[in-house]
């Protein structure tokens, strides 16, 4: 009995890495190769069990404070559990929980602020390479903004967008432009509940202050103050990124692709490009495709020059230009271990310091290129922002020059899928409602009609804590079976589309018959690929234009929608969770949730926010019971709408209609 309970343990504690056949080729090739991966160290040191609740405070140096929830219920319950300085459990856990919204809302705004600067300086002509690439976008901006785009040409429409797009960070008072693009109805809860974002700098900032030591002791007032810097990264920082990059790039159209590591070549010169912003992957895809720099590969004995993105910026570039996509977040370190990789160039996020020590297993250069983000002891070309054509090719450059080191043969795992990708909010427009009639009004009325039960948001990252990429991919599936169609952005999106579905024929193989129909219809894969993180913009856009149709209530939190993020790992999904609850969504976290240690808070998130803001958190570590929560959320929406019949009819008819097809 002893025995088998310590096998059962024993299997517990080593559960499947990944379910990517690709990445598990380079897992063991690693092994092999004598080197220590995520997965290792992850083996190795085992989680905080009192930070990962939220339970530990070390704002001060009168701590660190550790404060556990008792072992056994009831036990030491009348005991208050304080810090030093007497801060609650509740004060404790809530500092924490904003200070990983602040983190996230720096990081997606900060990126935001990057583009904005560039934007302003290329509008100004100052930049080569780089103008206005989509008119039509710019002038809607403008519109939001004020800008009398009448008297005014295309080039004096973008310094002035570009001025006041990047006042909005500095901005002191007032309300964030963009976030008027919420639903009026949205507006007015975040005016009612004092949340609405001033600026963008400020809610981030402010939230370092107040979780200062003795300052907001507060846990609702703490949890405001996330709400408001949250939703400034969602509809402030996320969202002007998103826009600004559309303009100067291109809003992504639907395009081919395909992703995996099985995208490397053993005969070209490899490049991976891995982080966020697609400042300069935009510029490298440019040089890697220049005639003498492709006459230099040739003449070191490379066949040509192969680029792949690699996380959020893998998405950007594979949504613009096709390029293909190397892997996610936990591949980083996979795709060196293959030992084809020439150069991997990187600028912020996400990015692991183990990349390095990897790297010196093989030959691959690992080039960081941010002032932001370097790595001690890797090579450093700094990205020189107004003349990012002459940085790109320095870097592709060293990549070729690098190829002829490559050391004894590498191995290449033979697996790649094919995706289509690129549904901005424009494109879903287009899409349904034809290029002149462009409208939502198809997917509200396949909604209302229940062909489509209602709309996920599945994104965010892999987190080595649980099987690569397996949360994401049960959820999903489980989704699209019962007719919900998912809207997917950064390393879930890829892990879709490593699994064949992100292609419309997986409509017909994995989707229930309501959403096979409508896919096939319109020719759209039932999960659709929206992007890179700070593109969890273009959902918010796209709920509120769904929103805006009508016949869906008059709020965000009217539809019937839901948002999860499975696996993830980082301050940014968090800051994205919160500006999902502050719109109205459900959203709910897989893996671990950064509150639990608190009983009193974590009720409030689940629970007491969705009386203020009508969305709440959730917390399931089962993806198939995480669908099924997001279902039902989904169905008590529907029937709040009075949508509920509707279904049963359709199904009805569904049913009945394979009844006379077996005839
Ligand atoms: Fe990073 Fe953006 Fe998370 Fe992936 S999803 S691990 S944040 S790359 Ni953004
Ligand atoms: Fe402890 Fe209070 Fe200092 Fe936090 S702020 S470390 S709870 S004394």
């Amino acid at each position: 009995m002893a025995d088998e309970k310590k096998k059962l343990k024993e299997e517990k504690v080593k559960p499947l890495l990944t379910v990517c056949d690709a990445s598990q080729e380079m897992i063991d090739k690693a092994k092999t190769d004598g080197v220590s991966l995520v997965f290792d160290r992850a083996e190795a040191m085992k989680p905080c069990p009192i930070g990962a609740e939220g339970s530990c405070c070390k704002n001060c140096s009168m701590g660190p404070c550790r404060l556990p929830a008792p072992k056994k219920k009831g036990e030491g319950e009348e005991k208050k559990r304080v810090g030093v300085c007497g801060a609650t459990i509740e004060t404790i856990t809530a500092r924490n929980f904003i200070r990983m919204i602040a983190g996230g809302a720096a990081a997606h705004s900060d990126h935001g602020r990057g583009v904005a600067e560039v934007f302003l300086a290329a509008a100004k002509g100052e930049i080569p390479g780089y103008g206005v690439k989509d008119e039509q976008k710019l002038y809607q901006l403008a519109m939001d903004f004020g800008v009398d785009v009448e008297n005014l040409d295309t080039q004096e429409i973008a310094v002035k967008v570009g001025e006041l797009a990047l006042a909005e960070w500095g901005k002191q008072e007032g309300e964030l432009v963009m976030a008027k693009r919420a639903p009026l109805k949205r507006q007015e809860v975040w005016r009612k509940l004092g949340v609405f974002p001033r600026g963008i700098d400020r809610e981030i900032v402010e939230i370092m202050h107040r979780t200062h030591m003795g300052v907001d002791q507060d846990y609702k007032n703490l949890i405001a103050q996330g709400t408001r810097a949250a939703l400034a990264d969602g509809w402030g920082g996320s969202l002007l990124a998103t826009d600004l990059q559309d303009i100067l790039f291109g809003t992504p159209v639907p395009v081919r692709g395909s992703i995996n590591l099985g995208v490397l070549k053993d005969d070209e010169v490899n490049i991976i490009v891995h982080g966020h912003e697609p400042l300069l992957s935009e510029m490298i895809v440019v040089a890697s495709q220049e005639p003498e720099l492709i006459k230099l590969a040739k003449s070191k004995g490379a066949k040509g020059i192969n680029l792949a993105g690699m996380c959020c910026t893998a998405n950007e570039i594979l949504m613009r230009h096709g390029i293909p996509i190397a892997g996610n977040f936990l591949q980083q370190e996979l795709a060196i271990v293959t030992g084809v990789l020439d150069a991997m160039i990187v600028d912020v996020q996400c990015e692991m310091q183990s990349i390095h020590d990897v790297a010196q297993c093989y030959h691959t250069e690992i080039i960081t290129t941010s002032p932001k983000a370097k790595i001690s002891g890797a090579r450093h070309i700094e990205f020189e922002e107004h003349n990012p054509i002459a940085t790109a090719k320095e870097i592709v450059t060293a990549a070729i020059e690098n190829y002829p080191r490559r050391k004894g043969q590498g191995k290449i795992p033979s697996q790649k899928c094919d995706t289509v990708v690129g549904f901005s909010h424009e494109t879903i427009n287009y899409l349904l409602g034809g290029m002149f009639r462009a409208s939502y009004k198809p997917l509200n009325d396949n909604i209302i009609g229940g062909r489509i039960r209602g709309i996920a948001g599945v994104v965010g990252c892999n987190n080595v804590r649980t099987t690569h990429d397996q949360a994401h991919l049960t959820l999903i599936k489980e989704l699209i079976k019962n007719d919900v169609i998912v809207l997917t952005t950064g390393c879930a999106a890829m892990a879709c589309g490593k699994a064949g579905l992100l292609l419309p024929e997986a409509a017909a193989k994995y989707a229930g018959s309501g959403l096979a129909e409508v896919c096939e219809t319109v020719g759209i894969p039932p999960v659709l690929h929206m992007g890179s993180c700070v593109d969890n913009s273009r959902i918010l856009i796209a709920a509120s234009a769904v929103v805006k149709e009508g016949g869906l209530g008059d709020d965000i939190s009217d539809l019937p929608a839901a948002g999860a993020a499975p696996e993830w790992m980082s301050e940014k999904a968090v800051s994205i969770g919160h500006y999902f609850v502050a719109s109205g969504v459900y959203t709910v976290f897989g893996t671990t949730f950064p509150t639990t240690g608190c009983e009193v808070l974590t009720n409030y998130l689940f629970k007491g926010l969705e009386a203020e803001l009508g969305g709440m958190w959730d917390f399931v570590e089962d993806p198939l019971e995480m669908a099924q929560k997001m279902i039902a959320h989904i169905d008590k929406k529907r029937k709040a709408l009075g949508l509920d019949k509707a279904r049963e009819r359709v199904l009805y008819d569904m049913a009945m209609r394979r009844e006379m097809e077996a005839v």
